[in-house]
């Protein structure tokens, strides 16, 4: 029995670097192996509590996430039609249509101490313990993702939910507080919205979100139907500034 678990874990592994390997090669121009290394190296061999996210450094450096000025879209607690969207459409990009973003997306990995192995099942659960390597991960691609925000920048938030913009959010405890006056012009939230809503733009969670905002960047506020940023994804022939 001990030989079989030992076999299925070591095979899980295996698939996930099959995947990570996948995923990666439709990238043009990285050493994708060399990518896997700098991946294994964050989370190899420590306990899977302790991986800060500056653990994901090296890896970083090696696929660095590249600005695209007006083109880049945050979201929360919108993540299917956000991806519906950038999926079909070239008008936005999200940090899980970046390599490391794509590669990563929907993944769970962890090493263990005294192990030379990567796991990926019998990891700690996001909320289980901060510091776990899944985590850490999001936490460091979505600092430096924000971090080279410029321009207009995009945010698609959930307009069906009491609080769009939540303190506990990626969005709100790591992203707006990286955005900066100096490269960011304006953040426009695209408030998605379904027919019994229960948020528009006046939420008080999302004046919150503009007392956040460095000093001088703009702030713009849009309720926009689900089926409208559905229809836009499925019209290709449609300008991206007649979305909404
Ligand atoms: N692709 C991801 O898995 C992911 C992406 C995870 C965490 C953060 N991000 C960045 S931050 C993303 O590119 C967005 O720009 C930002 C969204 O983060 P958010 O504001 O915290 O929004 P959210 O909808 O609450 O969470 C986003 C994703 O995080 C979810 O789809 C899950 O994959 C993961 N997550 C968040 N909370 C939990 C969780 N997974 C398991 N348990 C949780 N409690």
């Amino acid at each position: 029995v001990v030989v079989v678990l030992a076999l299925t874990l070591s095979q899980k592994a295996d698939n996930l670097k099959r995947t990570f390997i996948a995923r990666c090669e439709k990238f043009q121009g990285y050493d994708c192996q060399k990518i896997w290394v700098a991946f294994e190296q964050a989370h190899v061999g420590r306990d899977p509590c302790n991986v800060p996210m500056e653990a994901y450094d090296p890896l970083f450096a090696e696929a660095p996430f590249k600005p695209a000025c007006n083109r880049m879209m945050f979201w929360s607690k919108t993540k299917d039609v956000v991806h519906d969207f950038t999926e079909n459409r070239d008008c936005f990009l999200t940090l899980e249509d970046t390599l490391l973003g794509s590669v990563l997306d929907g993944l769970t990995w962890c090493g263990k101490k005294g192990s030379s192995e990567t796991f990926s099942s019998g990891c700690p659960g996001w909320k289980d313990c901060e510091k776990n390597p899944v985590r850490s991960f999001w936490n460091g691609a979505s600092t430096a993702f924000a971090d080279v925000a410029c321009g207009d920048v995009t945010a698609m938030l959930n307009g069906s939910i009491t609080t769009p913009f939540s303190p506990t959010s990626t969005f709100a405890s790591i992203e707006v507080k990286r955005f900066n006056s100096m490269r960011v012009e304006s953040l426009n939230v695209v408030l998605v919205t379904r027919k019994n809503a229960v948020t528009n733009c006046t939420n008080a969670s999302l004046r919150n979100l503009q007392e956040e905002l460095d000093d001088g960047i703009k702030y713009n506020c849009t309720e926009v139907a689900e089926s409208q940023v559905l229809d836009c994804s499925s019209d290709p022939e449609k300008p991206c500034g007649a979305c909404w």
